[in-house]
């Protein structure tokens, strides 16, 4: 089989040494924030994987090659860039026989890693259960990745704008581990609380990684999403933050913003509505992130 993948020379010697190497995603830099901070953030992001003596491979389809690793140049092209397309499982596989580009959600960066050999993750927050999806049916396609694809994903929970009671729910069916770091509740995000116990606390990433070995010895599919809550410096509390969530989806909702926009919608409405901090924390969290992932992936190598 011929697989499209294109590594990065950084990445490919990672590999051939057999490095301890930390996937990100693209979406984050297309769809998550506005230019310049995105492609600044992408770049302290994978500074801050090497910092912690791990590799970055940013992962983006470009003209129909899977690309575990980018170029500086093409970071910056991503990020300027409008009108990219955001991809997930349903839509990678067209997006590369086509030839074309695209930015990697959660669920399509996951596939990407494992054809790249590459086990640790490091994002903002996953997709999830969206609120009202009693009626829309919006539920992110990256709980099913979690379940399926074993890659052990580390966010900051998943992102405050969702139904985090019914996310926690969906990913219990999955059989998908969220692993707590550092305390007993799953943080919501831009922020350390949500009121919500999590299912698993491991503090340590050697434990992380054991879990992530464990899985695969019992023949279990799929990953593990390891809850990193953001540093207490840096949060924005929940309940300064609900009022502003809840007009935010107000708004998505009179707008009728649906499918793949709901989420970049909520992010920049959050952005403006208060007054840049929303991102501030954002950038924060997905660089504490990062340094844990290197950690867990070091721990995986050793
Ligand atoms: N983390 C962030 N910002 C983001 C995302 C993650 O800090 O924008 C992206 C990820 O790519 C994730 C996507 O997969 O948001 C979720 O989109 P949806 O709800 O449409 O599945
Ligand atoms: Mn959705």
């Amino acid at each position: 089989m011929n697989l499209p993948l294109v590594f990065s020379p950084e990445v490919a010697k990672a590999r051939a040494d057999g490095q301890a190497v930390v996937a990100l995603e693209s979406t984050i830099i297309t769809h998550g924030m506005p230019y310049p901070q995105n492609v600044e953030t992408a770049r302290a992001v994978q500074k801050e994987v090497r910092t912690a003596g791990a590799v970055p491979a940013t992962i983006a389809v470009l003209e129909g090659s899977l690309h575990i690793g980018l170029a500086e140049s093409t970071l910056e092209k991503l990020g300027k860039a409008k009108d990219v397309a955001k991809l997930s499982r349903a839509d990678i596989a067209a997006c590369i026989a086509a030839g074309r580009s695209g930015a990697t959600t959660v669920a399509a960066t996951m596939i990407a890693a494992r054809l790249a050999g590459i086990e640790v993750f490091a994002t903002g927050g996953i997709g999830g259960v969206h609120k009202g999806a009693e009626t829309t049916f919006d539920i992110s396609a990256d709980l099913r990745e979690l379940a399926q694809t074993p890659v052990t994903v580390v966010a900051a929970g998943a992102k405050a704008i969702l139904d985090l009671p019914k996310t926690l729910e969906v990913l219990e069916t999955l059989g998908v581990p969220v692993i707590a770091v550092g305390q007993d509740e799953f943080p919501a995000f831009w922020s350390r609380s949500s009121g919500l116990s999590s299912p698993i606390r491991l503090d340590a990433p050697e434990d992380i990684a054991a879990a992530h070995r464990m899985r695969a010895d019992l023949g279990l599919p799929g990953g593990q999403l390891v809850a990193n809550p953001i540093p207490k410096a840096d949060e924005i509390p929940r309940d300064a933050l609900a009022p502003i969530i809840a007009t935010a989806v107000a708004d998505a909702r009179s707008a009728g913003i649906a499918a793949k926009s709901v989420t970049p919608f909520l992010l920049s409405r959050i952005f403006e509505l208060t007054d840049g901090a929303s991102l501030k924390a954002n950038i924060a969290l997905v660089l504490n992130n990062a340094r844990f992932a290197a950690r867990i992936a070091r721990a995986l190598c050793a």
